[in-house]
């Protein structure tokens, strides 16, 4: 039993006996898992509540990031993940800095060789401005994957371990290179231009007014569409060309209304006004002349709805925007709009330029 061969064979005998194949195997497989990285920045999928009841009642932006991906070890399943804590907030206390920091980080991983995707878990109050901003600034075909939960990890029921799981899965999935960033809630796949938080306490919170891309379960996505409007890698605008957002408000369109939020915010600075209006984005007659005199100083008005949930403002409907030389937001909420006005006047105050940015994007 001394010949090489026979000492060989007795080598990879004991190796099978002693498992060191399947690690080799598991190396393979190692080998060809996405890497996957995880930007946290708190959130109630960070979050914590006194007790398992708490569904509702808890403290956002608690539990950081490593303690977040021990708790899914599944995760490991599907990809190679390693996590960055960018923040630890909750999310409606994002400013434009934060934003613009977030997606620099982004920008920057999307072009390592060793990163295939993305996953930012977030507080859902905003999450739908953040996945819209990066959606319009990061010029990569890499998926980008922003997800978040509706109760903390230590309530009953609790979402957010498998909706980080699902974000993982999807980031990893070369299905998803190409549309734009996603946003991956209740086991659905949204787009993060059209998506929104509609309900404020439950899992299934998040809706497009135009319908989701897909599905992903058991680690598997599933598309029905794809989106059609500019984003990421055909976009105009590139995150690391920008590093400050003009001022652009929101005030709220209602019965009783005045002028005063407007002026107020004009006399503050702000460059463009978002109007979240009634119905078709109507304004009130005893509001309309403030906004054109408004509008004469060259602050832009654009007008939104604050209606939501599918359609879109109509140029020239209720308002002859021609003649004010308004914008109209087209299908965008409010909060998406300011962003993309914000976006549209690092490079451009002529009006008829961003009205082209909204239809196309
Ligand atoms: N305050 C909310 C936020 O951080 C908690 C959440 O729903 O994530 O957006």
């Amino acid at each position: 039993m001394n010949h090489p061969l026979s000492r060989w064979l007795t080598a990879v005998g004991a190796a099978l006996a002693l498992g060191f194949v399947p690690a080799q195997h598991a190396l393979a497989q190692a080998a060809k898992k996405a890497q996957v990285v995880i930007l946290a920045t708190g959130g109630t999928i960070a979050g914590a509540g006194a007790s398992a009841a708490n569904s509702a009642t808890y403290q956002a932006a608690k539990v950081p990031v490593d303690k977040l991906l021990a708790s899914v070890p599944e995760i490991g399943n599907v990809a190679n993940v390693r996590g960055e804590q960018v923040f630890q907030i909750a999310s409606e206390s994002f400013t434009n800095a934060h934003l613009l920091q977030l997606a620099k980080r982004v920008s920057a991983l999307s072009k390592q060789k060793d990163v295939d995707g993305i996953v930012i878990t977030h507080g859902t109050d905003t999450l739908e401005e953040t996945a819209f901003f990066l959606n319009v600034t990061v010029r990569t075909s890499k998926p980008i994957v922003v997800v978040g939960s509706m109760r903390p990890g230590t309530a009953l029921s609790a979402d957010g371990a498998l909706n980080l799981y699902n974000a993982v899965a999807t980031a990893a999935a070369p299905a998803a290179a190409g549309k734009g960033v996603l946003v991956t809630m209740n086991d659905q796949i949204h787009t993060g231009r059209d998506v929104s938080k509609a309900v404020n306490v439950r899992p299934d919170a998040f809706k497009s007014p135009w319908g989701e891309l897909g599905m992903v379960v058991e680690g598997q996505t599933h598309w029905f569409r794809a989106p059609v409007k500019r984003h990421t890698v055909n976009s105009e605008f590139d995150i690391d060309q920008i590093d400050a957002l003009p001022q652009v408000d929101i005030a709220y369109g209602h019965g009783n209304a005045s002028p005063v939020a407007y002026q107020a915010f004009a006399a503050a600075g702000a460059k463009a006004l978002i109007h979240a209006g009634t119905g078709n984005g109507s304004v009130s007659k005893d509001v309309v002349p403030a906004l054109r005199e408004l509008r004469s100083k060259g602050v832009v008005i654009v007008r939104s709805s604050r209606v939501g949930g599918g359609g879109f403002v109509l140029r020239n409907a209720e308002q002859p925007d021609d003649d004010y030389d308004w914008v109209v937001a087209h299908d965008l909420n409010p909060q998406k709009a300011r962003l993309l006005t914000a976006l549209a006047l690092t490079q451009t105050t002529d009006t008829k330029q961003i009205q082209r940015i909204f239809l196309e994007y």
